[in-house]
């Protein structure tokens, strides 16, 4: 017989010394994570056959229509995460504000917070395309015995003691890091298990993709329409290749998998961007410096920023390093734009 393939829940037990100030609990938060990851799973893969679909024509507080998936992911996570006597808050890009968990669910004398976008790209269900999920982990600032701050949300990426993915893809992966590298699982359906299949992945160098909603390029800072026209030069490697499905998730996972830049700059339109650097870009940032990559907002590193509110967004250039730096050189030529 071949070897026997780790599981997810062997990999945490196993690499439980490596989590910061846990004893215990950080392995049970990835454990509560991956449970609702098959739960939202199951009911992703469900959308096409049941009346779950489509939008439930409420606003969520940026002003999208949040379809109906989006609501029981968000429910699905917020539900599991209170329950463990570990976290002490929760805050969804699909709610308004910070959950506090109360006293009386122990919450006050949990130490982590959690930040998530239960179901991002959720305008790819109706269509069949990839959709994930989002998770980032901190340590709370404010003291133990209280309820849980807006300072503890608000903290830079560089503090994440874990983050991580779920795409709901051909297969479903979670991937995930806590500064040691980026491990990758996949999950046997039929089982429930998740089966270490990506062990500490890494962005190839020489990658050749570049991911950007190029429908938007006559609103795009000069820096970037500059590095478009390099990515479509003829020279050496180039032209790149493009490629995007519009779900961060998996245009992500792809390029991390196969050498790519993804974008998501200001615009005119979005003067900001689009992503938000709190359930998005942090947490992906955090996987990309892991796997040898680079997160920038096209003059600094995502996770050096200060973050003032829960929703803020940025601009998001993340992917192979020297990608992303070529990307910067070209941004760096217009440096007003860096304030955006
Ligand atoms: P969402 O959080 O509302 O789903 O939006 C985020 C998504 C990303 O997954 C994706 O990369 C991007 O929006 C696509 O935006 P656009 O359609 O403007 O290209
Ligand atoms: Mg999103």
């Amino acid at each position: 017989m071949g070897h026997r393939l780790k599981t997810l829940g062997e990999f945490i037990i196993e690499h439980q010394s490596q989590f910061k100030y846990s004893e215990g609990e950080l392995s049970r938060l990835l454990n509560s994570i991956k449970l609702a990851a098959k739960l939202v799973n199951h009911e992703v893969n469900k959308a096409g056959l049941v009346d779950i679909l489509g939008a439930s024509g409420d606003i969520n507080i940026q002003g999208e229509t949040q379809q109906k998936l989006d609501l029981y992911a968000n429910n699905v996570f917020m539900h599991i995460l209170k329950k463990r006597d570990i976290v002490c808050g929760v805050a969804s890009e699909e709610e308004d504000d910070f959950v506090v968990i109360s006293d009386k669910d122990g919450g006050h004398d949990n130490k982590y917070v959690v930040l998530t976008d239960p179901l991002d790209g959720s305008s790819n269900i109706d269509v069949n395309v990839s959709v994930g999920t989002i998770f980032s982990i901190y340590h709370r600032v404010s003291g133990i015995g209280s309820p849980v701050t807006k300072e503890d949300f608000l903290q830079k990426g560089r503090e994440q003691v874990a983050a991580g993915y779920v795409i709901y893809g051909t297969s479903t992966m979670l991937v995930y890091t806590t500064g040691h590298g980026v491990n990758g699982f996949t999950l046997n359906p039929a089982l429930g298990t998740w089966y270490l299949s990506h062990p500490k992945m890494k962005f190839p160098t020489g990658g050749k993709i570049y991911s950007i909603n190029e429908g938007n390029y006559i609103h795009f800072p000069q820096g970037v329409k500059d590095y478009l026209k390099y990515c479509q030069e003829e020279e050496g490697n180039r032209p790149y290749t493009s490629r995007y499905i519009g779900s961060l998730v998996s245009d992500f996972h792809r390029n991390m998998i196969k050498g790519g830049i993804y974008i998501y700059p200001t615009s005119t339109k979005a003067p900001k961007g689009k992503l938000r650097l709190l359930y998005e870009c942090n947490p992906i940032a955090y996987i990309a410096e892991q796997a040898g990559g680079k997160a920038i907002d096209g003059f600094q590193c995502i996770m050096d920023i200060e973050p003032t509110e829960l929703h803020q967004r940025v601009p998001f250039f993340v992917g192979s390093k020297e990608m992303v730096e070529k990307a910067e050189e070209y941004m760096n030529d217009y440096p007003d734009d860096a304030n955006y």
